[in-house]
């Protein structure tokens, strides 16, 4: 099928038919295609997604349907922010920090990423209630299974995810520049919150070999302005 074609169709209904959409048309091509094999081991997100949005919205069952190779459900469920923020914190309990780096050491890791939830302006990542821009710095072991909270936490913005395999700095088309650095590693960017209720989308993935890679937002500017961090393979 033709990835790119469902992601700029997918992109433009969340952004809206302005600007953002055409330049997305414009610029994508067949390079940026992931592999034939991407999603392919993918878990079923269908029953990740109902973990944060209880279904609210039927968070595995999105836009793209249910046997979606990249969307994981997007749009995923509105969840309450204070619940999105409980689980930030339960992580940022249990994981090793030092400095602006969050150390995993058990294989199986879940990363609370939320999209600018509002406590510092401009782009950026909270992860594990660590705010970015450009940061914090995630290591995880080689091998890891690597489930992510994701909500958006931004009024009046859309934000998405994609681990990939494209190194800052990023062009305004962020998501045109690399990879997806593993099969299900991307969600299709949501809407902004409707007042305390976010969208919430969880995905899990496989740790990509060993290196270095990076969490992006995938609508337009918003990687170029700093919604980045980096995520290390040991
Ligand atoms: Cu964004």
């Amino acid at each position: 099928m033709n990835w790119n074609k469902i992601l700029v169709a997918a992109l433009a209904l969340v952004i809206g038919a302005g600007a953002g959409g055409v330049a997305l048309t414009d610029s994508h091509g067949a390079s940026s295609s992931p592999t034939s094999s991407a999603g392919s081991e993918q878990p079923s997100t269908g029953a990740a997604g109902a973990r944060v949005g209880e279904g609210m919205m039927g968070g595995g069952e999105g836009m793209m349907g249910g046997g979606s190779k990249i969307a994981n459900g997007a749009p995923g469920g509105l969840v309450p922010a204070s619940r999105m923020e409980a689980l930030a914190t339960m992580a940022r309990r249990t994981v090793e920090e030092r400095g602006s780096t969050l150390t995993y050491r058990s294989q199986n890791v879940t990363l609370v990423a939320l999209g600018a939830p509002g406590s510092r302006p401009g782009m950026y990542w909270q992860l594990d209630g660590v705010d970015g821009p450009r940061g914090p710095t995630v290591s995880v072991p080689a091998g890891a299974s690597i489930t992510v909270d994701f909500a958006d936490g931004d009024p009046g913005h859309p934000h998405g995810l994609e681990l990939t395999t494209a190194a800052p700095p990023y062009p305004r088309m962020a998501m045109m520049a690399g990879r997806i650095a593993a099969p299900g590693a991307f969600i299709m960017p949501v809407p902004p919150p409707q007042g305390n209720l976010w969208y919430a989308v969880t995905i899990s993935f496989h740790a990509p070999p060993a290196g270095t890679y990076y969490v992006i937002c995938p609508v337009p500017d918003h990687a170029h302005e700093g919604m980045w961090a980096t995520l290390v393979v040991r």
